[in-house]
Formats: C-alpha cells, structure tokens, sequence
C-alpha cells in the first residue's frame, strides 16, 4: 500500500513539472539533444520544431548563409560549441546582430537583455568567431 502511494506520488509530480513548462531539467534535455559542440537554431519558442544543426569547420572564422529551411524563422537557439556565433538578419552577415556567447543558450530571441536586437525570424546568417 506504502509502495503504491509512493508511485502515484511521483507520477503526480512528473506531470506538474510538464504543466508548468520548461524545467531546468527539460533546459538540460535541450541542450543535449543539439549534440555536442553543434550550434542549434530552433523554429519554436523552447527549443522546439524544425531544429537545424551546423558543426564548427576546422581553421579560422568564418560565415555561413543559413539554408532557407531555417532562414528568418529562428525562435531559439543553443550553442554547444566552444565558440561565440553572430547571428545576423541580414544575408552574407550585414545587419542587426545577437552574439550568442560559447556555451549558452536562449529559449526567446524576441525578447532578450543587453544589447541584442530581436533577431527573432530574422536570422540569415552567422559568424563562427574564433
Ligand atoms: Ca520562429
Ligand atoms: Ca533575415
């Protein structure tokens, strides 16, 4: 009877903790499932829909046009990697900017602190900075 209770307990608390949203333990998960040293642009607010992956090229820094699957739709991003990434609204990287600093990541590009623009559904394009 003791066991039975003990389980409907947690059961209970995993589906509060889905209730109410992103955890750090769901904050976590996130940045996991971009992989290890990628920098992940997501569609959604949360880390969610159409992820795109990009793995950091050897030698020095350098910019990529973003494919037009993600293009002007990024919503959230993790950076995994040990570098800093500029992500710029405009193509070939001119235009509003936010630095996503080595290691961090961002649930909201529409709303942020500092002085990043919103690049929210705007980003074209970014710069691996080395
Ligand atoms: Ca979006
Ligand atoms: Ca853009």
């Amino acid at each position: 009877m003791k066991r039975t209770l003990a389980i409907s307990a947690s059961v209970l608390t995993l589906s509060t903790v889905g209730l109410i949203g992103l955890s750090p333990t769901a904050q976590a998960d996130s940045r996991a499932s971009c992989g290890a040293n990628r920098f992940c642009l997501y569609e959604g607010y949360d880390f969610e829909r159409g992820v795109y992956r990009h793995k950091p090229r050897p030698g020095s820094w350098y910019q990529v046009n973003l494919p037009s699957s993600i293009n002007d739709q990024a919503t959230s991003m993790v950076n995994n990697t040990k570098y800093g990434v500029h992500m710029k609204v405009d193509r070939d990287c001119f235009g509003d900017a936010y630095y996503a600093a080595a290691k961090s990541s961002d649930k909201d590009l529409a709303h942020n602190s500092g002085n990043n623009d919103n690049v929210n559904n705007r980003v074209t394009c970014i710069i691996i900075v080395k």
